[in-house]
């Protein structure tokens, strides 16, 4: 709960006056579903003895996962980023293969760590996600594929990049970590490309603590993931594939069912603080709300907004000041994964060709939402907002 009345910019923390929270009001914090019925899972987990290797909850998860979102099949895994590796190693990706810098790391990592360069393509500024003209540009007789990430849960440019990897013969595969639960053309993401890769972290819309999986139409695909997943092994002592150990425990996947029952709550509580957001946002000069069609069944998952190159005060020093009273809003993905460390090394003039992903790293803010965040909360955070801009 808020805790202070802020009339102009000396109730500020930055300028002295106490924090608006007294708790932090973070931007992932977990939404948990009914908690006795994961107690109860739990024990039975316990009393069973079968905590992970394929257990019985996490073949149920994996059915009940693939039946929401209409996909033939569900391979759970440990978390979203062995998830990514275990499909762009099953999809036979090796060389150069073209993704969004504009992403979270663990996009680029996923390849990086198999020892396959990602290639940055630019951004539709509109979207934020990858613009096919620009990925066209990127490709050479070295790309075998492109990974396109739906980000903020908004498809990317799905039919265009089908046709580009069909025209190029490459594979197309997708990182949906943040679209559970969101169409495309009244079909839900994890239907295209050879595979489509989720997380449950924590932090998601839909959680099952750390967690992940790769979903798919692709029988043979599927197969070879499960394997690949679990060190390789067919049977007692006979290992057929290169692996790892990418499986899901119990425990996770018990936490999964539970908020799979509870995510349509979790949608409209998202829904009414997106909503809430975009009324005490409106007419803010220099600061715009991005948007979701509402066709794509958006999960509202995060609240970005834009700060304008000409508004009164810098995205940094709103960061700043926002943090000062508490709301731990956040710069995603600031400043491109291009500008990080180990791929500055590899393109260290990556930047000249990513001039709308350059512009939006220094734009965007996401903001506290999820089951944890209240409509009071929110008036408060855009007040402050409202204060900083004028
Ligand atoms: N692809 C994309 C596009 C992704 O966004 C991600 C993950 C992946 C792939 C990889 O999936 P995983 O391997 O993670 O399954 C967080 C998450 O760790 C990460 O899962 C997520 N994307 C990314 C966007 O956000 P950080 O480093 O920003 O997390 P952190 O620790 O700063 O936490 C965020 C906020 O949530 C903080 O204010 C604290 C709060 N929080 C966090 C946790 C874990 C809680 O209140 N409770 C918690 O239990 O990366």
């Amino acid at each position: 709960m808020p805790k202070k009345t802020i009339r102009g910019k000396k109730d500020l923390a930055v300028n002295g006056a106490p924090p608006a929270f007294a708790e932090p009001l973070h931007v992932g914090r977990p939404n948990i579903g009914d908690q006795e019925r994961f107690k109860e899972a739990l024990s039975s987990i316990l009393e069973r003895r079968w905590l992970t290797n394929n257990g019985p909850v996490v073949q149920e998860f994996e059915r009940d996962i693939a039946r929401f979102l209409g996909v033939k099949h569900c391979v759970a895994m440990c978390n979203g980023t062995i998830a990514l590796e275990i499909a762009i190693r099953a999809l036979g990706l090796t060389s150069e293969v073209i993704v969004p810098s504009w992403t979270f790391i663990a996009t680029a990592h996923a390849l990086h760590w198999q020892g396959i360069t990602p290639v940055f393509a630019d951004i539709d500024p509109l979207t934020h996600n990858l613009d096919p003209e620009a990925v066209r540009q990127k490709i050479t007789p070295h790309t075998t594929g492109i990974i396109g990430v739906h980000l903020w849960g908004r498809p990317a440019a799905v039919d265009a990049l089908h046709e580009l990897a069909d025209k190029h013969g490459l594979k197309l595969m997708f990182d949906a970590a943040h679209a559970f639960g969101c169409s495309y053309h009244s079909r839900k993401i994890g239907n295209f490309g050879a595979c489509e890769v989720l997380s449950f972290h924590a932090t998601k819309i839909f959680n099952s603590m750390e967690g992940g999986a790769v979903v798919t139409n692709d029988d043979e695909l599927a197969a070879s993931m499960r394997l690949m997943r679990n060190f390789g092994f067919s049977g007692y002592d006979n290992v057929i594939y290169p692996g790892t150990n990418g499986k899901m425990p119990e425990m996770n996947a018990a936490m999964g069912l539970v908020n799979l029952d509870a995510l349509p709550g979790f949608v409209s509580i998202n829904r009414r603080n997106y909503q809430v957001y975009a009324e005490c946002l409106a007419n803010l000069e220099g600061i715009s709300l991005i948007d979701y069609n509402q066709s794509d069944d958006p999960n509202y998952q995060y609240v970005v907004v834009e700060v304008a190159g000409d508004c009164a005060i810098s995205r940094d020093e709103i960061i700043a000041a926002l943090h000062a009273e508490n709301i731990l809003a956040r710069k995603y993905f600031w400043p491109g994964c291009h500008r990080m460390k180990p791929y500055v090394d590899i393109h260290p003039h990556a930047a000249k060709d990513l001039p709308e992903t350059e512009r939006l790293a220094d734009k965007v803010i996401v903001l506290p939402t999820g089951t944890g965040v209240s409509e009071n909360d929110i008036e408060e955070v855009a007040t402050i907002l409202r204060v900083l801009v004028d």
